[in-house]
């Protein structure tokens, strides 16, 4: 498998999936500061023009929900995830769409404006609002989804890396995780995980 990267991006969830498993994959960087994402070949591998994306011997994969869930049933005996309760993975599979077509998407309206106004003015407005936003998603995380010490409780899932990944862009955008107390401390167990060192070191986290 090739993964497609750039550091500090929502990445970090697959790439720390991907050592979780112990697969044998490569990692290809990608340079967002020359627009490497929109480049002809990066395109042929994602027509998206964004990262993260897993190359397949059976093809592409992208969404950051699909690629943790196909790392998690590729390699069921590292049990990422609840694979034979469907109640449970339903859960699993609520939390991650809610990180990718929510939070992530809240992140965006500081950085990525653009994609949705042409106007500066609604653009700077789209940002103002980032901390807010941000801090209400983290809010219902920590009241109504976020169990402890895990995001589902006692076991380790494929919901850990995705929530630690969005943790680690709190502070650019204007949300304290301290006022959070139990997701800081997430954050920090997920640092102390074999998986994540080497990945926390290839992205400057
Ligand atoms: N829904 C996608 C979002 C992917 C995405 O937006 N990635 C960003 C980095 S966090 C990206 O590649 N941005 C490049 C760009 O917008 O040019 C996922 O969850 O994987």
């Amino acid at each position: 498998m090739i993964f497609y990267y750039a550091p500090k991006t929502v990445s970090v969830a697959s790439h720390i999936t991907l050592e979780e498993t112990g697969a044998s994959y490569e990692s290809q960087r990608l340079d967002f500061s020359t627009t490497e994402q929109r480049s002809d070949d990066y395109l042929k591998v994602n027509p998206k023009g964004r990262v993260p994306a897993l190359a397949t011997d059976r093809g592409t994969i992208t969404e950051t929900p699909a690629i943790l869930f196909y790392l998690a049933q590729s390699f069921p005996a590292k049990c990422l995830a609840p694979l034979d309760d469907s109640f449970a993975l339903a859960r699993i599979q609520a939390f991650n769409a809610y990180l990718c077509a929510t939070v992530h998407v809240a992140h965006a309206h500081r950085i990525r404006g653009s994609r949705w106004v042409d106007d500066e003015n609604a653009i700077k407005a789209m940002q103002a609002k980032v901390p807010q936003t941000m801090g209400e998603c983290f809010a219902l995380i920590d009241k109504e989804m976020f169990k402890g010490p895990w995001v589902t409780g006692q076991d380790y899932s494929i919901c850990d890396p995705y929530l630690f990944t969005i943790e680690n862009w709190l502070e650019g955008d204007g949300v304290d995780i301290n006022d959070f107390p139990r997701i800081a401390e997430h954050n920090q167990r997920m640092r102390e995980r074999e998986a994540v060192k080497p990945v926390l070191e290839l992205h400057g986290l």
